[in-house]
């Protein structure tokens, strides 16, 4: 395919709440949406999901938009690709900035699977047809057990309750216990760091499926020594750049489980060498949010209708954090999972 031209749109939204984390309170969104041609005026998408500010990731919405356009697009502009795994190749000379790449390549992969004109989960060798839903709930101790309460009655059955060495271990033990039906995940966005393990075997037993990054990003030891004493498994985000941090993240036994999100990994090529080395080596896989929009959810739902990622991942209905989403359809939870477009490529059009 001749890659023929490459657009970029800002898309700027308030959410319908601030998500607020030990990181960062986030009450607004902006993403940069890349728009790859073909020859034949075909048409792919992708989103960048950086930050405004580097408090997730060194990168940001206005240094990936520089990348993007300056760097990227013309690295990429002109040049015929036989299948989208080549676009690592044009960007090899080009250091970090994963998501500005993994923004980028994505859209490519879209193009592909409409020339073909298949769904992108059929082009990357899916199996599911739905996907089940997952919801992130975050903020005060008080507001968390009403809001858990009213995601389960939207059909979520899985849910991931953000945590820090502050958090009331025996509240979310007892909410945990509370709800049999419903799958907790923890994340800790490596609140943990430098407190003493203690703190943190706390929360073993409160009935966690995993718990995530308690850590630091480079504080492997750390990790290791948290997993060799704890049951609850061990699921790492941040630490993981790259595939050579899954195989450091399985040689120093890190962690037991990695969240997948290609903007963090820089696409779909280095994500699927990723899902293959963890499928060998028995290491659960989920894909994680990154309070996107609908073009970058697509993608990932089609990420999570390969057979071997098996843990539910954050996948809310479009209207969890946008008054109203960039694609149509939207992206719709029902009966706690979403199903897959049956459309050619991300299987959702754009609406801006
Ligand atoms: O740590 O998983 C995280 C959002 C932004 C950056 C990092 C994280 C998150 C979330 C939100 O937890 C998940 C979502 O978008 O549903
Ligand atoms: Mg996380």
């Amino acid at each position: 395919a001749l890659i023929a031209g490459i657009e970029f749109r800002k898309v700027n939204q308030p959410l319908n709440q601030p998500f607020i984390t030990v990181l960062q309170k986030v009450q607004e969104r902006e993403v940069t949406i890349v728009i790859v041609r073909d020859a034949e005026g075909r048409e792919g998408y992708g989103e960048c999901v950086a930050f405004d500010t580097p408090w997730y990731t060194e990168e940001t919405v206005t240094g990936s938009r520089f990348v993007m356009e300056q760097v990227l697009a013309p690295l990429l502009l002109n040049e015929r690709l036989e299948h989208p795994t080549g676009v690592e190749r044009l960007f090899s000379k080009v250091k970090g900035n994963h998501m500005a790449k993994a923004a980028v390549e994505m859209a490519i992969w879209d193009l592909f699977a409409k020339r073909q004109g298949v769904p992108l989960h059929e082009f990357i060798g899916g199996v599911r047809k739905t996907i089940p839903a997952g919801v992130v709930v975050a903020g005060e101790s008080d507001a968390l057990a009403p809001n858990v309460k009213a995601e389960i009655g939207r059909g979520y059955r899985r849910i991931k309750l953000k945590i820090s060495p502050e958090t009331d271990a025996a509240l979310l033990k007892s909410l945990v216990a509370a709800n049999p039906e419903i799958l907790f995940y923890a994340d800790a966005n490596g609140s943990f760091s430098g407190r003493a393990l203690e703190e943190l075997l706390a929360f073993d037993q409160a009935g966690f499926a995993l718990i995530e990054q308690p850590y630091g990003e480079q504080e492997w030891e750390a990790h290791s020594a948290a997993r060799s004493k704890m049951t609850t498994p061990i699921c790492l985000d941040e630490s993981i750049h790259s595939f050579d941090d899954v195989k450091r993240m399985a040689e120093q036994q890190a962690g037991d489980i990695i969240v997948l999100k290609m903007g963090r990994l820089g696409g779909w090529s280095e994500t699927l060498k990723v899902v293959e080395f963890c499928r060998n080596e028995q290491i659960g896989m989920w894909v994680g949010g990154m309070i996107e929009f609908g073009v970058s959810k697509a993608h990932n739902l089609a990420l999570a209708s390969l057979p071997e990622v098996k843990l539910t991942g954050d996948f809310s209905d479009s209207g969890h954090f946008w008054q109203i989403d960039i694609v149509s359809p939207e992206i719709r939870v029902e009966h706690g999972e979403i199903k897959l477009s049956e459309s050619p490529g991300i299987g959702y059009g754009l609406n801006i």
